[in-house]
């Protein structure tokens, strides 16, 4: 196998080690690394690490670690670029000098300040070879954690779910749309997801409960906001009711929550209206730095329409199902047809009669 084909499977392995913690390091990406020792170009792996849950300590302090002595002139594959800075940790950049290893092979590069290209520049300076893959898949499985560093916001998924005519339910009444299979993806969706936001009107028309039920999951739901300007939310509400077990946030432009959602847990988070409408880049950024890194946008068609229309929507997650809905239905914002040009295709599902198309943004 020609070692730049040897090299893009090892990262690809880091890649497969890293989803194992994804979603359960808090504001920290999951990175995998694998030190490597090659026999006659057969590789050897001595040492394999992922960033602990919570975020520490990093991935190749791991690998170093179970590597010991072994590591002195390895391989070292990483999904991102070493840091270099002195955080909560020693620089991962450091580890890998003072190890002994001989190579390292990274498949992004990190945007933190702190960091971005000063890990790189490290391992030149004490004269270890470094090889830069930047490995697209690798960007999709860091997309959460690179969107918030480079643009100080969430990577944003719109889901929709659009009937055979092109709606996506009915104003004020709860019309399913998708079947079963869909429903427990769209449950393993908020499961990697850090947030889920829903405007006022599907509130208050499907009283849903925004969480993931697939068994095993049932502690990885996301937190949920509701875009809800008058902070008009009812305290029998769904989501008011278990606010104290999933964390629930207005954001509103009300200065005080009514005290009944308060006395539930619901919290505030103060937004700016433009034109009557809660301003979505201040949101992102507020959100951001409360360390949400990847949001859900779940509806209704007004919230849809106002992300698409300030572009900040990353990725599109479009399921369509045969069921038609009729005149009545709210018409959706993008149907399968009518995605904009900005968005590629990526994957296509099968669900039952159902199917999913997922785009991301080029
Ligand atoms: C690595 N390996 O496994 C991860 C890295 O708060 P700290 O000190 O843990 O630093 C957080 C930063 O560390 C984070 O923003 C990102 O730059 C880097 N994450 N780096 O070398 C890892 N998870
Ligand atoms: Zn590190």
């Amino acid at each position: 196998m020609p070692d730049d084909v040897l090299d893009t499977k090892l990262l690809e392995a880091c890649l497969r080690l890293a989803r194992r913690h994804q979603g359960l390091t808090a504001a920290n990406p999951s990175v995998g690394t694998l030190l490597v020792q090659f026999d006659d170009h057969v590789p050897i792996i001595v040492g394999r690490g992922i960033t602990a849950f919570g975020g520490r300590p990093h991935a190749e302090r791991v690998a170093i670690d179970e590597a010991g002595e072994k590591a002195r002139g390895a391989t070292a594959y990483v999904t991102l670029e070493p840091c270099a800075h002195h955080g909560a940790t020693p620089p991962c950049a450091q580890a890998l000098i003072d190890a002994g290893v001989a190579r390292v092979v990274t498949a992004w590069t990190d945007p933190d300040q702190r960091v971005n290209g000063k890990g790189h520049a490290m391992l030149l300076e004490a004269g270890i070879e470094l090889s830069q893959a930047r490995m697209e898949v690798v960007r999709r499985d860091l997309s959460a954690y690179l969107t918030r560093k480079s643009h100080n916001r969430p990577h944003v998924t719109l889901k929709l779910a659009v009937s055979a005519d092109g709606k996506l339910g009915v104003a004020g009444k709860e019309v399913p749309v998708t079947g079963v299979l869909a429903r427990s993806v769209v449950h393993r969706m908020r499961a990697q997801a850090d947030a889920i936001a829903v405007g006022s009107g599907t509130l208050a028309a499907d009283d849903p409960d925004l969480t993931c039920r697939l068994p095993g999951l049932e502690t990885r739901s996301p937190r949920r906001f509701v875009l809800d300007g008058q902070a008009s939310m009812a305290p029998t509400s769904r989501l008011a009711r278990t606010a104290m077990q999933v964390p629930t946030t207005l954001v509103t432009a009300q200065p005080v929550l009514p005290e009944a959602l308060t006395e539930l847990g619901v919290t505030r988070l103060a937004a700016e209206l433009h034109d009557g409408r809660i301003a979505l880049p201040e949101m992102l950024e507020d959100m951001a730095a409360d360390g949400v890194s990847s949001l859900m946008v779940e509806g209704g068609a007004a919230v849809a329409q106002s992300f698409l229309a300030s572009s900040l929507v990353d990725s599109l997650a479009l399921f369509t199902a045969p069921t038609v809905i009729g005149k009545e239905g709210l018409a959706s914002p993008v149907c399968l047809d009518t995605v904009p040009n900005e968005f590629r295709l990526e994957r296509s599902l099968t669900l039952g009669h159902d199917q999913l198309d997922l785009f991301f943004k080029v």
